[in-house]
């Protein structure tokens, strides 16, 4: 009786959370150590290997670790990467533990600026891809308008509203909206 009026909301309101927790999942942003697990930013790590392991989307991160004596990051054009200069560079860190945000889609390219280095491979090109399909994917990096976050957001919202729609009540929903 009281019980049996008190399970279902409790299942429905467990639905959404199960719903909601797989969109802000779908969402979170990552942050991965270049070379990871078998190496970091060296010159044993085979970087084009290691990238094809992973999806890189705006909103994530990459660190570079390194000892400063014996490496350093710089960011490069993709002629930069092709032929292993770093005459015409973005930025340059030599920190040891350099973090990288992934802010927009497009191609991202890093090398290690010290003598020989890349031509050892020491290279690496970053495709940073949309989180899902939209609009958000069209045109070049530059071109990005709104923050990544932003749009994450309100997919996230959107998700949320419909699955309380769908699994509560409408006089619930009325009731007691989410926010
Ligand atoms: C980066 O480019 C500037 C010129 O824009 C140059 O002076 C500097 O040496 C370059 N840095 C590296 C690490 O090559
Ligand atoms: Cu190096």
């Amino acid at each position: 009786m009281v019980m049996t009026g008190a399970l279902v909301p409790v299942a429905a309101m467990a639905a959404v959370l199960v719903v909601v927790a797989a969109v802000m999942e779908a969402a979170a942003a990552a942050t991965y150590a270049v070379g990871a697990p078998d190496g970091l930013w060296d010159m044993q790590t085979d970087y084009a290997q290691w990238v094809k392991t992973k999806t890189f989307h705006p909103g994530d991160k990459i660190t570079f670790t390194y000892s400063p004596e014996l490496h350093d990051v710089v960011e490069v054009t993709e002629a930069g990467y092709c032929t292993c200069s770093s005459a015409n560079n973005f930025s340059a860190f030599r920190i040891g533990n350099d973090v990288v945000a992934l802010a927009a889609v497009g191609t991202r390219y890093f090398l290690c600026g010290l003598t020989g280095h890349c031509d050892n491979g020491m290279k690496i090109r970053v495709d940073v891809v949309a989180s899902a399909p939209g609009p958000a994917a069209a045109g070049p990096a530059s071109s990005a308008a709104a923050p990544p976050s932003a749009n994450r957001w309100a997919a996230a919202s959107a998700g949320i509203a419909a699955a309380a729609a769908l699994l509560l009540p409408p006089a619930a929903v009325v009731a007691r909206p989410l926010w």
